[in-house]
């Protein structure tokens, strides 16, 4: 049995937001005291990880002079050549400031929007300067209260501008950096642009560059919005875009709650890291949580250990539940090993299939037994087998 201790191998990243979140929500103010960037590079490489990730604003606080600016980025830089952590992704604050009030790239104020494509490309400098490969888009402001103060054609078409220009730019640079949209129902918006996995892998299809596009899905947005995550993952990567992933835990259809990971709905996780694993997934797997403001800086590193060892921990669980013979067997009585044919043979045609005949009553009585599956696989996750 694994030690579950995790490796930089295992590909595990943290937002800089996360391990720093201080707990202000609505109602509470900060709880715990700010982290320096630099520990929190120090703590995840301690820990295991392999890289961390971050927004312009998360690293540099807005409003720093540029020697300011310059000093942030040596002692960061410092501590990632001495730990070896990488940054494999990064992302801009598009929410914080009040001037995001309507959104970004999708404000009704044209000059915020010209404002977020800056703020943007500055910080894709950075992030190329650092190594990263991905670049997060998460519009959380770019959405509405009222369908009356939003015309969703010209969101749209603002969005799809935004994407073309900043495509059009890293082009021209040269760079080798994806962009990964994340999609999320709700929070702070009343309602967001591109909710879902779905919305966003449509939008990807009518930009200019959609190679160069993919998406960045969040397992608890998709449950916010009752929706089963791993469906939303097993299309992104069937479409070839899952350029990047989001890992928490939330529980049912409320608020974000941006768990860790394993924690809210075990089961969904459990396929999540099943489907991850045997699609051969090989990008970062990014933990987006945050830890209950009843735990002071000790249960942060404790609720950030526990991610990645919860993932190590489903990731072995699924290998034996594949492994395990009889899993093989009821797989077979399943069928589904019969999905994976083409409907139609080879060298078949339509007429072939016109031409067939079906005992329906026969077929209609056939049981599908995918309820012994599914409990060997409780079964497996309870410890049993
Ligand atoms: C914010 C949001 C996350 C996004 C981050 C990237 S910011 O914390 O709740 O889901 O991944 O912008
Ligand atoms: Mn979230
Ligand atoms: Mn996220």
């Amino acid at each position: 049995m694994s030690s579950y201790q995790p490796v930089p191998a295992d590909r595990f990243t943290f937002g800089l937001w996360t391990v720093g979140w201080r707990g202000v929500n609505t109602f509470g103010d900060p709880v715990r005291p700010a982290l320096d960037p630099v520990d929190a590079v120090r703590r995840l490489a301690d820990l295991g990880a392999h890289g961390i990730t971050f927004h312009d604003d998360d690293l540099i606080p807005p409003g720093s002079s540029d020697t300011e600016r310059e000093d942030i980025l040596k002692r960061f830089r410092a501590a990632l050549d001495e730990t070896g952590l990488k940054v494999p992704m990064a992302t801009t604050n598009l929410f914080s400031d009040p001037v995001f009030r309507d959104g970004g790239f999708t404000s009704n104020s044209r000059d915020v929007r010209r404002y977020a494509i800056r703020k943007v490309i500055r910080n894709i400098e950075l992030a190329v300067s650092l190594g990263a490969e991905t670049y997060v888009c998460w519009g959380g402001m770019d959405g509405a209260e009222t369908e009356a103060g939003k015309n969703d054609h010209a969101a749209l078409d603002r969005l799809r501008e935004a994407f073309d220009i900043l495509c059009g730019y890293v082009r021209e640079q040269g760079h080798d950096l994806r962009f990964a949209l994340e999609p999320k129902p709700n929070e702070p918006r009343g309602d967001i642009l591109l909710p879902t996995v779905g919305h966003a892998l449509a939008f990807i299809n009518e930009l200019e560059h959609p190679e160069m596009v993919g998406v960045n899905p969040e397992v608890g947005h998709e449950q916010m919005a009752g929706l089963n995550f791993a469906h939303g993952v097993a299309q992104a990567l069937w479409a070839g875009k899952l350029f990047h992933i989001d890992l928490n835990g939330q529980r049912g259809i409320k608020y974000d709650q941006d768990l860790r990971f394993g924690s809210g709905d075990v089961k969904e996780a459990f396929f999540l890291v099943d489907l991850l694993e045997s699609a051969g997934y090989d990008g970062p797997l990014h933990f987006d949580f945050k830890t209950p403001r009843t735990e002071d800086m000790s249960g942060v590193w404790e609720s950030a250990a526990a991610c990645m060892r919860n993932y190590l921990i489903l990731k072995e669980k699924a290998r034996a539940f594949r492994a395990d013979p009889e899993v093989v067997e009821s797989l077979a009585a399943s069928r589904v090993p019969e999905l994976s044919q083409s409907t139609l043979g080879e060298g078949e045609s339509l007429s072939d299939l016109l031409a067939e005949e079906i005992d329906l009553a026969e077929v209609g009585e056939r049981g599908y037994h995918f309820e012994r599956l599914d409990q060997l696989a409780m079964e497996h996750l309870f410890g049993l087998r």
